[in-house]
């Protein structure tokens, strides 16, 4: 098993851990060690016990999941951690985010918008898009999740039979970036471009692509595609009444 760089002061062994006897800031420490080492059950435990502790979701979310993924990115990145393991920690990190799930969505207020969103053609990156999806959700707008690896006619067909506001687009692959231009450029095609908010987001990705491929708006992170696409459909309504 792969053995975390600066690991925390806490012994290794996560069975040997009464994660309910660590203070808050050890036990997110743990968790980051956990999910490091692909421990779905610890970080199933961790999140509820975080939760009991009265967090917010939110803050679960973003200060032990997240940042945990960070972590792992990181590693990844330096050749420290392998395909195998990362799948571990991603499959820990999503079951973290299954408990999160319902408590983030769960909105009284009517829908104020509707996204159809995938990841493109040639990418299996999901937990980004996911998480995008948990926070609009929250936010009140309907999601239409297309899943991994979508060709444009997936969003084509999603967008003929859902008719949404916003189409958003993830990537994390700079080899499948490029893939979100020809989604936009068969939109053009169509004429149908302008007739949709087009968002895109992923780790590879910046303002400056997105202005060159056509998009409306990059979107840094979850929280970020919450307020740029409220923004947009706001702005929408009001050139709409105006005219
Ligand atoms: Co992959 N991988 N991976 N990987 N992987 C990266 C992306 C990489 C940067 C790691 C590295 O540093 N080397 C690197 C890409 C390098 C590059 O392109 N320059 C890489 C590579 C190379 C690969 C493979 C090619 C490895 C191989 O096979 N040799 C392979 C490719 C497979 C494929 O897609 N065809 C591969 C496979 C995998 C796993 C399957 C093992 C696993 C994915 C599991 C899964 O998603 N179900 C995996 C993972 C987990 C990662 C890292 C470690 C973590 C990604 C992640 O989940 N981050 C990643 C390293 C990194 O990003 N630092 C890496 C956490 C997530 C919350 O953040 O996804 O950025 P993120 O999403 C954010 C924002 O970007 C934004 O909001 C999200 C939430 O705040 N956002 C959007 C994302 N999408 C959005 C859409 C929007 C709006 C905002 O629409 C409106």
């Amino acid at each position: 098993m792969p053995s975390r760089r600066n690991h925390s002061a806490i012994p290794p062994m996560s069975d040997e851990i009464d994660l309910n006897a660590l203070s808050d800031d050890d036990l997110v420490q743990q968790m980051h060690d956990d999910l490091y080492d692909g421990l779905k059950e610890e970080i199933e435990e961790g999140v509820r016990i975080l939760l009991g502790r009265r967090w917010t979701p939110y803050d679960v979310l973003t200060k032990a999941l997240v940042e945990g993924m960070r972590i792992v990115g990181e590693d990844f990145r330096d050749g420290i951690l392998f395909v195998p393991e990362v799948l571990m920690s991603a499959n820990a990190m999503k079951a973290g985010m299954a408990i999160l799930r319902p408590l983030l969505v769960e909105t009284g207020a009517p829908k104020i918008g509707k996204m159809v969103i995938g990841t493109v053609k040639g990418d299996i990156h999901d937990i980004g898009k996911n998480l995008v999806c948990m926070m609009m959700e929250g936010a009140g707008f309907e999601v239409v999740d297309l899943g991994i690896n979508n060709p444009v006619e997936n969003y084509l067909k999603a967008i003929e039979e859902h008719k949404p506001d916003i189409v958003g687009m993830s990537a994390l692959l700079t080899t499948t970036m490029p893939y979100m231009k020809v989604v936009i450029d068969t939109l053009k095609d169509k004429g149908i471009r302008d007739d949709y908010i087009v968002l895109v987001g992923g780790a590879p990705l910046n303002e400056d692509f997105a202005r060159q491929i056509g998009a409306d708006a990059y979107c840094r992170d979850a929280a970020v595609a919450v307020q740029t696409a409220k923004d947009l459909i706001k702005r929408r309504h009001n050139q709409r009444a105006a005219t």
